[in-house]
């Protein structure tokens, strides 16, 4: 096995923080902040906070716990604080999550023959109109499309019955997550009733709290983010693999740089698609340009490269660089995860700072609203004032720093069923099967799988975690699925290009040879977690085992926004063990800590928990460790 070191594709996290230093240089020229200096700003942070002890649900505090005074003016005690916190925590997860997932909902309304949005993939339409118990013989495919997002806008507010898509899940978890009472109903109601339950005098026993924070979580990932990537699929085409590159030097100093960002695909779809209009094009050149390229950050970075092979300029903690670059005409965003502080930052450069969502208003930006109805007219004025930019660029400015990495992305399920079914030729049914993937792992060619997601935190160095745990795992033969900005360190880093297999054990690298992937398989943005859970639902039923009992860990080493905690409730719900870099602020309570991490709490109820671990050297030992114990009591 080769040295990391020695491999000249990779781009490790140093080289990353010497153009990130080069770039931040540029700042200091032009008095730009950043969050550097606003993390040194910020520390040290609250301890009271950081705990999750203090609680302003209501004006008769804040009350903050302390030895002294072991109650809130209410009487509740420091576990229901923290257990509400961790609850309300969840429920502004879920809710992002999954009003994403209704947003696409009204976009697959919306769509007709001929129109800005199209179905692009009938035959997923059609399996989730199955699904769902909806006539598909006969009809017109715009008609069955409204029928199925009619049907999928109701799952957010009906009165009775639960998620259409739990029925997913393996029979053995949906018992248990009736058992728990955890099964999620409508998803609006879920997110309603954690504010309920969070408001003053409502409840304050710790499990009750977590039994509905996982009840939240479930929500979304068997919910909104279910529907949000689903829907996407049948709207945009599910992915395939397909090559991109990533890092900072995606940017091109002699062509219009249009940065889309965010997380809702219907923008950038069409910013996509009007940066390739010939008038657009022409018009670029006319300003001396050479042409018009897109790069993404955040998970609408995640959208664009799967299904069009856009490449990623940075994840989370890289979206000031791409405007510190001097090179960026505009960034376009539209939801989720977007700083605040590039309003500011873009005035101290050309950068036109597009924010195109009533959702995420910002000051110091120009807001260009954009509606599903208008999609196309929003779209070519937004890439027409990128381009009309570009000769206000002052070139003096201009520093690009050369990374990039080669990467294939692109793996939904359907797309990692096709690799292994081009190996096996099983054509077991129209969507292929999983079970050459659970021989493999039986035969212990591989040792298990990780599924690595979430964001960057300045808690942790930014990507090192991310990076040092997949080579890790890799070496390790254990292969690793990844999304959100967690699949970006790993492209950026060069993890995801076909010549990384080199540095896996073994067994993985001989998978790797054989069905023709990377070893770290991205498949998406943060919503598509919900692949992932998809994709451990159809492991357990095609190898017959619970999906607890899978050799298969979740990881989100740097975790940082309210939806990761409703991501982590879904995923340890499902049955996966799963191990965070950053405390989700409930070390205060010995209760919460038990309840979510011990043995006696949802480990019970759900045959998984959490582990909190900062030291990524033993977090990654850890999970190897979990994997391997998993193996042992499957007797494999
Ligand atoms: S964008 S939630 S920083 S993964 Fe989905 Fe990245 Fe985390 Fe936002």
């Amino acid at each position: 096995m080769k040295d990391w070191k020695d491999w000249d594709r990779l781009i490790t996290v140093d080289q990353m923080e010497e153009a990130t230093a080069s770039l931040l240089e540029t700042g200091a020229k032009v008095g730009a902040d950043s969050w550097q200096q606003r993390v040194k700003n910020q520390t040290p942070h609250c301890g009271f906070g950081e705990a999750g002890t203090c609680c302003r649900i209501c004006s008769m505090g804040p009350c903050r716990i302390t030895k002294k005074a072991p109650r809130g003016i209410c009487g509740c005690d420091v576990h229901g604080i923290v257990a509400r916190n961790y609850l309300r925590f969840t429920a502004g997860g879920s809710a992002t999550h999954s009003d994403h997932g209704r947003s696409i909902a009204h976009t697959l309304y919306l769509a007709k023959e001929g129109g800005s949005y199209q179905v692009k993939d009938p035959e997923k339409l059609k399996r989730i109109a199955k699904e769902w118990d909806i006539e598909t013989e006969g009809k017109d495919i715009y008609d069955l499309a409204h029928e199925v997002a009619l049907t999928g806008l109701m799952e957010y507010g009906k009165p009775f019955g639960v998620q259409r898509f739990t029925k997913r899940a393996p029979e053995h978890t949906q018992e248990l997550w009736d058992k728990a009472g955890i099964t999620p109903r409508a998803i609006d109601r879920e997110v309603s009733q954690s504010m309920h339950m969070t408001h003053m005098g409502c409840s304050s026993l710790p499990e009750a709290l977590i039994r509905q924070s996982l009840r939240a979580g479930l929500s979304d990932g068997w919910g909104g983010s279910m529907m949000g990537t689903e829907l996407s699929d049948v709207l945009f085409g599910t992915p395939k693999p397909v090559d991109t590159e990533a890092n900072i030097g995606v940017m091109e100093k002699d062509m219009v740089n249009i940065v889309v960002h965010g997380h809702d695909p219907s923008l950038s779809e069409m910013v996509v698609f009007y940066a390739q209009d010939p008038e657009m094009i022409a018009l670029a050149k006319s300003y001396g340009a050479k042409g018009i390229n897109v790069c993404g950050v955040c998970c609408t970075a995640n959208e664009v490269a799967m299904r069009h092979g856009i490449p990623m300029a940075g994840n989370f903690l890289q979206q000031e660089n791409v405007v510190l670059t001097g090179a960026c005409e505009a960034i376009v965003v539209d939801v989720q995860c977007i700083f605040p502080a590039l309003g500011p930052l873009s005035k101290c450069f050309h950068t036109k700072f597009v924010t195109t969502s009533p959702i995420a208003r910002m000051p110091d930006s120009e807001y260009i609203e954009f509606h599903e109805e208008t999609a196309a007219e929003n779209a070519k004025a937004i890439v027409k004032m990128a381009v009309e930019n570009f000769q206000n660029r002052n070139q003096d400015l201009v520093n690009i720093p050369q990374l990039k990495a080669k990467a294939r992305v692109g793996y939904s399920v359907e797309a990692i069923k096709k690799c292994l079914d081009g190996v096996t030729n099983s054509h077991v049914d129209e969507l292929g099967t999983l079970k050459p993937l659970a021989d493999v792992v039986k035969a212990g060619v591989l040792r298990g799988a990780v599924a690595m997601v979430g964001c960057n935190n300045p808690k942790v160095r930014p990507d090192t975690a991310h990076i040092e745990l997949m080579k890790k795992l890799l070496k390790n033969d254990i292969i690793v699925v990844v999304s959100g900005c967690s699949a970006q360190a790993a492209a950026k880093a060069g993890l995801m290009d076909m010549e990384a297999k080199e540095f896996c054990g073994e067994g993985l690298k001989r998978v790797c040879e054989l069905v023709g992937i990377p070893p770290v398989l991205h498949m998406g943005s943060c919503v598509d977690i919900s692949r992932m859970m998809v994709l451990a639902a159809d492991l357990a039923k095609d190898w017959g085992c619970n999906i607890s009992q899978i050799p298969l860990c979740g990881c989100a080493p740097e975790w940082m926004s309210e939806k990761a905690v409703s991501i982590g409730n879904y995923v340890v719900s499902t049955g996966i063990d799963t191990f965070l870099g950053v405390d989700p602020y409930s070390k205060g309570s010995e209760e919460v800590t038990e309840l979510l991490q011990g043995e006696t709490g949802i480990k019970q109820w759900v045959e998984a928990n959490y582990t909190v671990e900062l030291d990524i050297e033993k977090m990654g030992d850890m999970m190897i460790e979990r994997i391997e114990q998993k193996r042992a009591a499957l007797g494999i």
